[in-house]
């Protein structure tokens, strides 16, 4: 089965304001892949890039890498190990990183989807259900507690909030009104998403661990390993990271650096489904919990063939665009569409109208 074509547009999906200590998303910029075999068979894939500023950028690195895909077998793992050698030059980080990940997303996509199969059923998997936390963002403690409300009013088991603010003491009170908002029975998580240094981490990590916290997420930059063993070493809260490496190898310069309590892959950043594979082998042949970062759909299709698969990440950010979002229950589980593919099919209508 060869690959024909790409179909490579672009959406500004609206959003209630996700603000984190690194900023705030407000409108959800997509760059929505179709890939198209010569029988017929289409693959998608999405890629968000966080801003508009890199929406054109990307859409049109995807058309450009086109004529190195067109013509090739539907063989994902084999492109896309391809395709990363042909940047060795260049490098493959950032957003061509992007590029070959939705690329490898939406090549298993088509994959399963010619089989008839869910990506779980064709990577071996059985579909279980996966259980949930949802996101609260940086919007001071009052705003923060009544969004941990609803997600308990849904169901969730759990609940991440965005904070890094000015002091340590608003961290603190976020933390505490968000507890008495949604009861002790519901795991707490929290994320700094990369926003203090790592002596500040130091003095606030210290506090923090009385508060019977689930994990502390990128508490400084994603990539200073030494300073993640360093603060794990003296904390008992598990540090959460990854979210932000760049595929296997940062995983494994990670974890052979001593970064071991809690792991998330990207789909988007880490190579796709062929990158996080070979994640969850690493993470498995050290026992080491690995959760996913955002992309509900897709990443639902890998945590459950993900054998130490932690707490999953949901969000609903891009429902709007998708014919039929992931399942979510009201016992804290998503569940699996049970569609052929990764689950990422285009609500055309929708499509168009967001469309850029
Ligand atoms: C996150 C970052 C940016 C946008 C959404 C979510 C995040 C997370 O760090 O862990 O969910
Ligand atoms: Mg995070």
């Amino acid at each position: 089965m060869k690959i024909e074509a790409f179909n490579v547009r672009t959406v500004l999906v609206p959003m209630a304001p996700h603000r984190s200590a690194s900023g705030v998303v407000v409108s959800s910029p997509l760059v929505l892949l179709t890939i198209r075999t010569a029988n017929g068979v289409e693959g998608n894939s999405v890629l968000f890039t966080y801003g508009t500023a890199a929406l054109k950028p990307c859409a049109d690195l995807l058309r450009n890498l086109e004529e190195l895909v067109k013509g090739k077998e539907l063989a994902p793992t084999a492109i896309t190990d391809e395709l990363y050698a042909r940047f060795r030059l260049l490098g493959t980080q950032g957003l061509l990183g992007m590029a070959i990940s939705g690329i490898d997303m939406a090549l298993w996509d088509a994959l399963a989807r010619s089989k008839q199969m869910p990506l779980h059923a064709l990577l071996g998997g059985f579909p279980r259900p996966l259980k949930y936390y949802g996101g609260v963002g940086f919007d001071g403690a009052f705003a923060s507690a009544k969004a941990a409300e609803e997600w308990a009013k849904r169901g969730a088991k759990g609940i991440k909030a965005k904070i890094g603010y000015p002091t340590l003491q608003e961290d603190v009170q976020v933390i505490r009104e968000m507890r008495s908002a949604m009861g002790p029975d519901i795991a707490l998580m929290v994320d700094y998403n990369q926003s203090i240094d790592p002596a500040e981490a130091r003095r606030r990590l210290a506090v923090l661990d009385r508060e019977g916290l689930e994990w502390i997420e990128e508490p400084v930059v994603a990539h200073d390993f030494a300073a993640l063993v360093r603060l794990a070493e003296r904390t008992t809260t598990p540090l959460q990271a990854g979210e932000n490496w760049w595929g296997p190898l940062d995983f494994r310069h990670a974890v052979d650096r001593g970064v071991r309590d809690l792991l998330m892959a990207d789909v988007m950043k880490c190579g796709g489904v062929t990158g996080w594979m070979r994640i969850a082998a690493i993470a498995h042949a050290r026992s080491i919990s690995l959760s996913n970062h955002l992309w509900p759909e897709i990443s639902a299709q890998l945590m459950m063939v993900t054998p130490t698969a932690g707490w999953f990440e949901y969000a609903d950010w891009w429902n709007p665009i998708l014919e039929e979002p992931l399942i979510v229950d009201d016992k804290g589980f998503v569940n699996s569409s049970g569609l052929p593919g990764s689950g990422v099919q285009f609500n055309e209508e929708a499509v168009e109208r967001y469309a850029t």
